[in-house]
């Protein structure tokens, strides 16, 4: 019976006793113990009344347990649903609400709220805690340790993973199979994965990048992880001459930088370094190859798509750049009014085709409608730029979007929470440079008539509401926002005006 993920990742590895889950103090797990834990998780699932298609839920700390989880979830044809650990319960709230999830696995301090939420709305809470206990993995002890995977299509939904939009409102990106698997192919063979291969993990896996890119890739080659909790400076240090490979997001590599234990001798035993999820900057990509003699190999994807396109494994990996569309991806830049395909070198709106783009937004077939267009092609929000030798660079963003540290933060999403304050007539939020996060927000606010804001009282006005990585590291109280002659709020000049405020922190 077909499973195609399943029959990819995890069959070939369930009797081998090769390292997989590299810890750091903890016990490492071989493929095969990780394995039949998943199996274990998976009987628990269809214990607990989980059917195929059904959704989980699942704001856990990283451990092998909750990488398990997802593959529990494989194997049991339930559609995986990470939420990043920075949530309040009330962002939740509307993912578990949205998506109908069957069942959440959370963590006991978020007992009090999102069990809470979890009983009104009537869905099952089950604990998951970042030591690997808890009520869900209670329940799995008995459990047996083979799992006969539920058969799956191609086309059947693996994951939903919600990304935020420009009108404030998260969408699930429904992914396939297909989806993710043709991904994992392509990048597997790209990059040059082999069982031979350490990979350093300190990315968390509620995203693409640490789950699908990383924990795929791993999973399809037979490399090993070292899986670290998050990305701790000294542990990656230490992590670094035992291991092959590293992806991360470009924070990663400035704080690398910045630390003088970084040295070329450390990397000894490295052949690649990978960023992604948000731009590497051309001299990060310099300083980077003249400390190790490495050279930073930057991709490019989205939740939507997972990568669209890379440097090359061999070949010039040039700063600044994206390299090529990848093997089976088809990549263009068009005008972003009509849609024609523009000349090579102009910039444009990138649009990407291929069995790698999702399958549409979770019940919003007018917001699929918006952005997937019927032959296929979907429309990134990326404004971008292909050279005469093929190389894609992006050169910004046509979504009102801040990406900090490789989080996405929709300003209206901020903006909706901040309007809501007592005193406050309206705000715009922004994101300005920041030397560590790439990104970091901004909020300018406008008081209502007669009001005076203060700053703490804002703070603590949205951190019930916000995760704490949306929140403004930078406020302006202003008299009135910039607007042009149509009353629409002018943020390019906000940017402009606001550019430096990060300088130096
Ligand atoms: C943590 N904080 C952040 C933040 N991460 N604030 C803004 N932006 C972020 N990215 C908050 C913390 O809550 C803390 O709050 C404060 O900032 C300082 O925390 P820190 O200790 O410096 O942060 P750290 O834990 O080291 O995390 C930084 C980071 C992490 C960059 C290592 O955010 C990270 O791992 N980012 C990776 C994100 C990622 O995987 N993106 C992939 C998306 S998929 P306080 O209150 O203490 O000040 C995608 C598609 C693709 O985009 O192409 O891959
Ligand atoms: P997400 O929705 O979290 O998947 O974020 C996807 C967005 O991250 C893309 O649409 C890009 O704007 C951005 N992104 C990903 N990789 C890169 C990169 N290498 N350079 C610049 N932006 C990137």
């Amino acid at each position: 019976m077909p499973n195609p993920l399943f029959d990819a990742l995890f069959a070939p590895h369930l009797d081998r006793e090769t390292p997989f889950l590299i810890m750091d103090g903890t016990d490492d797990l071989t493929h095969g113990a990780f394995l039949r834990e998943a199996s274990r998780y998976a009987h628990t699932l269809v214990a607990m009344g989980l059917a195929p298609g059904d959704r989980l839920a699942a704001q856990v700390d990283k451990s092998p347990e909750a990488l398990a989880v997802y593959a529990a979830c494989i194997m049991a044809g339930v559609v995986f649903l990470p939420l990043n650990t920075g949530y309040t319960h009330l962002e939740v709230d509307y993912f578990i609400e949205n998506s109908g999830a069957r069942l959440v696995l959370g963590r006991a301090d978020a007992l009090d709220e999102l069990h809470r939420d979890c009983n009104r709305m009537g869905v099952r809470f089950e604990t998951l805690e970042a030591d690997g206990s808890g009520s869900f993995p209670e329940a799995a002890t008995f459990q047996p340790t083979h799992f006969d995977p539920v058969d799956r299509d191609a086309e059947d939904v693996a994951a939903l993973l919600y990304t935020s939009g420009t009108t404030g409102l998260s969408k699930g990106a429904m992914l396939s199979h297909r989806n993710l698997l043709s991904n994992t192919e392509v990048l597997t063979e790209y990059w040059r994965f082999s069982s031979d291969d350490v990979l350093i993990h300190a990315l968390p896996i509620f995203h693409t990048h640490g789950l699908f890119v990383a924990s795929n890739i791993a999973l399809l080659s037979g490399a090993a992880m070292i899986f670290l909790p998050r990305f701790n400076l000294d542990h990656v240090l230490a992590a670094l001459p035992r291991a092959t490979t590293m992806m991360g997001v470009p924070t990663f590599y400035t704080r690398l930088l910045d630390h003088p234990d970084f040295t070329k001798d450390l990397c000894a035993t490295m052949r690649l370094f990978i960023s992604g999820s948000a731009p590497l900057l051309s001299e990060t990509h310099r300083a980077f190859e003249e400390r190790t003699g490495h050279r930073i190999l930057e991709r490019y994807g989205m939740t939507e798509t997972n990568m669209n396109s890379s440097n090359p494994y061999e070949g010039e990996r040039r700063p600044g750049t994206v390299g090529f569309p990848l093997p089976e991806v088809e990549l263009k830049v068009t005008d972003p009014d009509t849609g024609e395909t523009l000349p090579t070198g102009e910039v444009g709106m990138i649009e990407v085709r291929g069995p790698n783009v999702f399958k549409g937004y979770w019940q919003m077939p007018e917001k699929t409608a918006e952005e997937l267009r019927a032959d296929g092609f979907f429309i990134t929000g990326d404004l971008g730029t292909i050279s005469e030798d093929g190389y894609v660079t992006i050169v910004g963003r046509s979504k009102d979007l801040v990406i900090s540290g490789g989080f996405n933060i929709y300003p209206k999403d901020v903006e909706q929470v901040l309007d809501d304050l007592p005193g406050v007539l309206e705000s715009a939020v922004i994101g300005a440079p920041h030397p560590d996060f790439g990104e970091s927000v901004v909020a300018a606010l406008v008081p209502e008539q007669g009001a005076v804001l203060d700053i703490s009282d804002i703070e603590a006005g949205i951190s019930a509401h916000l995760a704490r990585f949306k929140q403004p590291r930078h406020y302006e109280i202003l008299d009135e926002l910039p607007r042009n002659t149509m009353g629409k709020v002018q943020k390019k000049k906000l940017r402009k005006t606001y550019k430096d405020v990060f300088k130096g922190s």
